[in-house]
């Protein structure tokens, strides 16, 4: 596969998309981008997800595409449907009818949020960090959309040979901000080198990663990442004490302590008004 050049990033106006826009021209990209809101740009897009043509027209003649756009927190099923279920349904539809060889999908820990992380030994309070292929078990609407997405993603390659790397990111931000955090964490700059080696590994088919730093208190698998050529650099540890000295250590009783999704998992749901 040549290495791709001109690449979608959808999102661009988000979080994660301004840190991206930054950061990913340095690795050679030229890059197009989609928001729904609109974002500065030679080559910007000013679109809905739900806008089929504006869809396909955005991912016509580029060689990759980085899906952030959508919703990125817990809300009413009705709009993560709209969002991210329609939404990214619409963007393969129109990678696939447009010949585009590889999206990277922006999964997250919440697709297997209820996950009890590592701290014990025992099979519920494992020691070991989480296996890619750990069950799906969704914290949210918005977890059930990412598995959605992951589904998604492994249908149109076995069935269209489109290729996708999903990345279950923790959390990427530009500072650690909670214990939590600690062991979740993904600097912007080891996001863009995952990015990096997401869009140009040989082979990928449909490979899952866990989307991290190298985290001292790191409570899941990087073996996949690694393999497709990534090699984070950073790691939270820098923050730990500052954070457990104000936040105090996670507390194993405390259901949004024990489990990978955090509060997602403990915050009351959101249901139809
Ligand atoms: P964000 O909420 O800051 O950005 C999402 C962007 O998508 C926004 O600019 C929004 O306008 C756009 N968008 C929403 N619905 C749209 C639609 N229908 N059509 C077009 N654009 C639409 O989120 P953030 O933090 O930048 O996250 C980016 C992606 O990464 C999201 O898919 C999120 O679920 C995922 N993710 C992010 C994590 C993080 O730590 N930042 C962790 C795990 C996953
Ligand atoms: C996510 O999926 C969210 O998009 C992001 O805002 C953070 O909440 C992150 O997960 C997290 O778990 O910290």
């Amino acid at each position: 596969m040549p290495a791709p050049r001109t690449v979608l990033l959808t999102g661009a106006a988000g979080g994660l998309g301004t840190l991206m826009r930054d950061l990913l021209p340095d690795y050679g990209y030229a890059l197009r981008l989609l928001d729904v809101r609109p974002v500065e740009g030679a080559d910007a897009i000013t679109a809905d997800l739900a806008d089929q043509d504006a869809v396909r027209e955005a991912v016509r003649g580029v060689d990759a595409i980085i899906h952030l756009a959508g919703i990125s927190l817990e809300a009413r099923f009705e709009k993560i449907l709209r969002a991210n279920i329609e939404g990214t349904y619409h963007l393969y539809e129109a990678a696939r009818q447009e010949g585009v060889g590889r999206i990277v999908f922006a999964s997250s820990n919440h697709a297997v949020g209820y996950t009890p992380r590592p701290q014990g030994g025992t099979p519920l309070d494992p020691s070991a960090p989480i296996p890619v292929d750990t069950p799906r078990r969704p914290d949210t609407f918005y977890g059930l959309s990412k598995c959605f997405g992951e589904d998604l993603a492994q249908l149109y390659w076995d069935k269209h040979g489109l290729e996708t790397v999903s990345v279950r990111i923790g959390s990427c931000f530009p500072e650690t901000t909670s214990v939590r955090m600690l062991s979740v964490w993904m600097s912007p700059a080891d996001g863009a080198r995952l990015f990096h080696a997401a869009l140009t590994a040989e082979h990928v088919g449909h490979t899952v990663v866990h989307g991290s730093s190298a985290n001292t208190r790191l409570w899941w698998d990087l073996g996949t990442a690694r393999a497709l050529g990534y090699e984070p650099q950073d790691d939270s540890e820098p923050w730990a004490e500052k954070l457990i000295a104000e936040q105090g250590e996670l507390d194993p009783d405390n259901e949004a302590h024990a489990r990978l999704g955090g509060h997602f998992v403990t915050d009351p749901p959101i249901w139809p008004d």
